[in-house]
């Protein structure tokens, strides 16, 4: 006895048609905001959550099937157990400690890679075909963590990396020329934070390149508002987390487009973290870091050879070498 009394024999679903399942680790600000906006979005057919407080992940489980009446069909379920994550396409890392107060950076990431052991171990063992995109902090680090730990070939660990700087780039440089950020193309490569590069030389919008523009125009003072502009994009998460305590909106729309281009096999380029080794010069170790990446379902499909001015490349190198220096402390 079915609730809908079937008009005709309806045909069993096709065994080609895919199953789009997403699982997301932490349901703190940064991982709801992520939820959220994958399921407005509609891109999967069923989002796993995990979390460590079973309370909080039931109660954030609970609120997001409560709107399922303004919702695309979306299955959704909730364990702090790993099985319910298991068959997984992708799966979103956004678990992470808390810097207690004094604690050294250094301190709070041998904190964070014993938390990746609990946490990659079982997520690969679930979903061995899956790809990992990490969020947690240090991006850059704890992308290469999961890397190690999950065994997984580099194509398939993607850190979110400087998606989000890029685009709060192209919000401030579009809000300066009056135009929609959709059509500014500008990257943010190299670490997460502080040492990110900005790249100045591929800036455009809508097809116009903005330096040699402004250059044949002879609007040298231009640049320094584009230094500035650069300087507010290292400043800007600092400055939401004093606001507001945290930051969440732009991180879920940033990840919730990579989600898209791997999913959806979009071949779009954004800029992410991924195993740098061999490019630009890289060549010092295994590091991850920001480069403008094509992503597909299969991942990383391959690194943009965008023209870097020298500095650019030196810029990149540094931060690598930081990594790395970071990277060999953590005995992996
Ligand atoms: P939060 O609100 O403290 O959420 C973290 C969640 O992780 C909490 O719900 C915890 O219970 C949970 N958690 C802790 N340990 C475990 C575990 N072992 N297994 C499962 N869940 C666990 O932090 P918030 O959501 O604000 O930030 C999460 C992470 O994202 C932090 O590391 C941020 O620094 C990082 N961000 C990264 C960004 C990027 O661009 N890469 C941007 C914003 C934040």
């Amino acid at each position: 006895q079915t609730f809908f009394k079937p008009i005709h024999q309806t045909e069993p679903p096709s065994p080609t048609k895919r199953h789009i399942k997403i699982t997301v680790i932490g349901t703190g600000n940064v991982g709801m905001a992520i939820a959220q906006t994958i399921l407005t979005q509609d891109l999967a057919d069923e989002l796993a959550l995990v979390d460590a407080k079973p309370d909080k992940l039931r109660g954030e489980m609970l609120d997001l099937q409560h709107a399922a009446a303004f919702l695309p069909r979306t299955k959704i379920v909730a364990s702090v157990d790993y099985d319910v994550t298991a068959g997984s396409d992708l799966c979103i890392v956004t678990a992470g400690a808390r810097q207690n107060p004094g604690e050294s950076r250094l301190s709070l990431l041998h904190r964070n890679v014993a938390l990746f052991r609990n946490i990659i171990q079982p997520l690969a063992q679930h979903s061995p075909d899956s790809i990992l995109m990490i969020v947690s902090n240090p991006v850059d680090i704890l992308t290469y963590v999961a890397w190690k730990i999950s065994g997984f070939p580099s194509n398939r660990v993607i850190g979110s990396g400087t998606n989000l700087d890029s685009s709060r780039f192209r919000f401030l440089i579009a809000d300066h020329l009056d135009v929609n950020a959709q059509d500014v193309q500008a990257y943010i490569v190299g670490e997460h934070g502080d040492s990110s590069v900005a790249l100045w030389s591929s800036i455009s919008v809508g097809g116009v390149p903005v330096l040699s523009f402004l250059e044949k125009q002879q609007i040298a003072y231009e640049k320094e508002t584009l230094e500035k502009i650069h300087k507010t994009v290292i400043e800007s998460a600092y400055e939401v987390i004093r606001l507001k305590g945290y930051t969440s909106w732009a991180i879920g729309y940033s990840v919730a487009n990579l989600a898209r281009s791997v999913l959806r096999n979009q071949r779009r380029i954004h800029p992410v973290s991924v195993l740098a080794k061999g490019f630009y010069g890289i060549d010092g170790g295994e590091v991850f870091l920001s480069l403008p990446a094509q992503l597909g379902r299969g991942g990383v499909l391959g690194v943009t050879n965008v023209h870097l001015t020298e500095e650019e490349e030196q810029q990149l190198r540094d931060s690598a070498k930081t990594l790395l220096e970071v990277q060999n402390q953590l005995g992996l």
